[in-house]
This record gives C-alpha cells, sequence and structure tokens, in this order.
C-alpha cells in the first residue's frame, strides 16, 4: 500500500508512532524515506553469510516488518544458527509474524515483542540495528550498544544503520537538502515532507558519525567503520 499519510493538512502533528496505520504501509514508506535501503538489506544478508558462526544467535533488533532478518536467513550457510527478530510495535510485530511464519528458511527465525533496551541478548555472532537506535533516547543508547557488545562471541559484529548528522554545518544543510530531493523524487509533496519532519522531531534523534563511533568504542567495540552511505544515511560495521 502506498504511503499518503501525511498528505492532507493534518493540524496538530502528533509525534511518530509505529502503529497500526504506519505497518500498513511501512515497506512503501521506508523505500522512499531512506536512500540505499534495499542496498543495505540486501548488504546485511551477505555479511550474515560472512559472519555467521555455527551454533550462535543473529539479531535483528528493532526488526519492523523482519526485512533484515529475512535477508540474514536466505543468505546464512553456518549450521545450527537462528535468528531473533525483535521489535516493541505490537501491530509491527503481528504484521512481521505474518510474513515470516508461512517461510521455510534453513534458519529459523522467532519474532519477539519486546523493547531492546531489556532484552536479553546471548551467544550471537551477528546484531544489526538497522535503523533502529535513532529512536532510543540518547542516555539510553550506551548501556544497550555495551551489553550487546559482552554478548557477542569472539569474532561477532554489529551492523549499524543511522541517519546521521554532519559535523560542518554547511555540508548538513546540503544532506538534508538531498534527502528532500531524494524524497521529492520519489513521490512525496513538500507538505508530506514538512509534516513527516515535524512528526519526527525528538522521535529519531540522529547523531555524528564520530559520535556513534566514540560510543562503540566506549561500549568495547575495538573498531567501527562506515560502509556505505547515500546523503545522510548510512551504515557501519562494528567488530568486538
Ligand atoms: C528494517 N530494522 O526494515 N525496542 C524495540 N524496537 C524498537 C524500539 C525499542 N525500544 N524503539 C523503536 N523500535 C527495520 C527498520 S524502523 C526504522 C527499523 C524507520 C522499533 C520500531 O517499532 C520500528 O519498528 C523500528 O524500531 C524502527 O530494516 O522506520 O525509520
Amino acid at each position: 500500500m502506498k504511503d499518503s499519510i501525511y498528505a492532507y493538512p493534518i493540524g496538530e502533528i502528533s509525534a511518530f508512532k509505529f502503529d497500526d496505520n504506519v505497518v500498513s504501509v511501512f515497506p512503501d514508506m521506508i523505500q522512499r524515506s531512506v536512500p540505499g535501503y534495499s542496498t543495505i538489506i540486501a548488504a546485511i544478508g551477505l555479511l550474515a553469510k560472512r559472519y555467521a558462526q555455527p551454533d550462535s544467535t543473529c539479531y535483528d533488533l528493532g526488526c519492523s516488518l523482519g526485512a533484515a532478518a529475512l535477508a540474514m536467513g536466505a543468505q546464512i550457510e553456518a549450521e545450527n544458527c537462528c535468528i531473533i527478530a525483535v521489535d516493541s510495535s505490537d501491530a509491527m510485530v503481528a504484521t512481521c509474524r505474518k510474513n515470516i511464519e508461512p517461510l521455510t528458511v534453513k534458519t529459523s527465525i522467532e519474532v519477539v515483542c519486546a523493547d531492546i533496551r531489556n532484552f536479553a541478548i546471548q551467544n550471537a555472532s551477528i546484531v544489526v540495528l538497522n535503523f533502529t537506535l535513532q529512536f532510543i533516547p540518547i542516555n539510553d543508547r550506551l548501556a544497550l550498544l555495551k551489553r550487546i557488545h559482552d554478548n557477542l562471541l569472539p569474532g561477532g559484529v554489529l551492523i549499524l544503520s543511522e541517519k546521521l548528522n554532519a559535523d560542518d554545518e554547511r555540508q548538513n544543510e546540503l544532506q538534508i537538502d538531498m534527502h528532500h530531493l531524494f524524497k521529492k523524487t520519489q513521490g512525496y509533496s513538500d507538505l508530506e515532507i514538512s509534516q513527516k519532519r515535524a512528526a519526527l522531531d525528538n522521535v529519531l534523534i540522529p547523531e555524528t558519525f564520530s559520535q556513534h563511533q566514540q560510543r562503540l568504542q566506549q561500549a568495547g567495540f575495538s573498531s567501527a567503520e562506515l560502509w556505505f552511505q547515500y546523503f545522510n544515511f548510512a551504515s557501519l560495521i562494528a567488530f568486538k
């Protein structure tokens, strides 16, 4: 279904929520809003092929409809792995389960409704946070990343995709303008772009690449580098 949630003038714009309305248009919304989304999803599958360890668990945290979990499931060759996909939105989890349950994949996928800030991570070879950390309050981010780091196996990786701020103000303006141009070419109107932006204000909180890199180092990761960027949307990989 086409996303037209912000197509008409809304008197008072309320904070963005991952509710039934959003779930019903989510694949279209994320595809037309996040430059490079499908490239990142496909690459998460390839990274999972390389990094999934036998007898380990791979996590998709903030899984929405399970795109990253499915990409991993299609590519993992290591024996006796399982994938756990977690989201705190009941609406997302219900539709994610419906999408995933009928499929037969070599690596099983379990879908759990939970807040990832309290969800136990164990025996992990890969953890994916694909555009999820940006929705976690800034003060809770370090504790979550520490817990992920501590429960990764030796050789384990975190794949972290985020909307970024640039350090330089002119670069930041350019990135924001280019993102809006991307959305316009995807068919969103100026009204849709500005109303969505208002709804996401203080809900999606972007940081700079160096803020992420420093926090990952503080959490214990030995290295964190970008492997992809398209305007202000980027993905990085961090090694335990
Ligand atoms: C994809 N990864 O398609 N606990 C669990 N889930 C949460 C929490 C939390 N504390 N906070 C937010 N979420 C997906 C896309 S969308 C990104 C991720 C976007 C969930 C929230 O319910 C939503 O489903 C997801 O994080 C963010 O690869 O829409 O821009």
